[in-house]
């Protein structure tokens, strides 16, 4: 796989990241409930380009190398090339980012592929409760099962009616609205499924392990 390391010091860049966990920057200590006509959480301010983040590695995957490994605590384990991927059942989907730095963007449209059809389709055994998210670029993340099986969560190929582009993930990158952007990975490459709960890059670095933005779980 080739990448391109886009930030010049990417050490720099974690480090820094790593700095405001310590200080708890943009903390306001409120809770607030999500409703329809206050959409946007605590801390949080709306922007209306999309920014880019991530820990410095652009992957460029050649698509007919691509793949989606499904592995772990499931009745029937998969490998989809992008093919397979695109022969699951397709939702259209919109939703809200709430990405930790504190910025939010509203009403995007997704397209791709719905967790409870992933699920059905790996079937997770009972004893699941955790899912590991594997990027290309080494990024790893974990959410709660029940978390990831929302019917809002999307493996997704397209935002805005367009393909995906590479800096924003391409081919395919999760989408969980509920949960703070950083939960959301990138460059999709294995979903594992297991009992126990194995904390991800920026869990490790300081970030919350659960991340809900109604809630502040920005660090912990
Ligand atoms: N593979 C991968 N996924 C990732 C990241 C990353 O570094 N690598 N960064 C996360 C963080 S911290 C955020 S805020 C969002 C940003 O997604 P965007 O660049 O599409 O806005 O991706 C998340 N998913
Ligand atoms: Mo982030």
């Amino acid at each position: 796989m080739d990448s391109v390391v886009r930030n010049g010091d990417r050490e720099k860049l974690i480090a820094a990241k790593e700095q405001w966990a310590r200080q708890s920057r943009l903390l306001t200590g409120e809770t607030r409930l999500r409703e329809d006509d206050n959409r946007l959480p605590p801390g949080q301010h709306l922007v209306t380009s999309w920014p880019v983040l991530d820990i410095g590695i652009t992957p460029t995957i050649r698509p007919e190398s691509w793949r989606l490994d499904i592995g772990g605590l499931v009745q029937r384990p998969a490998s989809f090339d992008l093919t397979e991927f695109g022969a699951l059942p397709q939702t259209a989907l919109r939703s809200d980012i709430h990405c930790v730095t504190s910025w939010s963007r509203f009403d995007n449209d997704w397209i791709g592929v719905a967790a409870p059809d992933l699920l059905a389709d790996v079937k997770p055994l009972a004893k699941a409760r955790f899912v590991q998210l594997e990027a290309y670029d080494g990024y790893t993340t974990n959410l709660p099962l029940d978390s990831f099986g929302r019917d809002d969560v999307v493996l997704a190929t397209h935002w805005q009616g367009q393909v995906l582009s590479v800096e924003h993930g391409a081919p395919v990158r999760l989408v969980v609205p509920q949960l703070y952007f950083w939960k959301s990975a990138k460059w999709l490459r294995r979903i594992e499924f297991t009992e126990i709960d194995r904390p991800g890059f920026w869990e490790q670095r300081g970030y919350h392990n659960s991340g809900d933005p109604w809630l502040e779980q920005r660090y912990g």
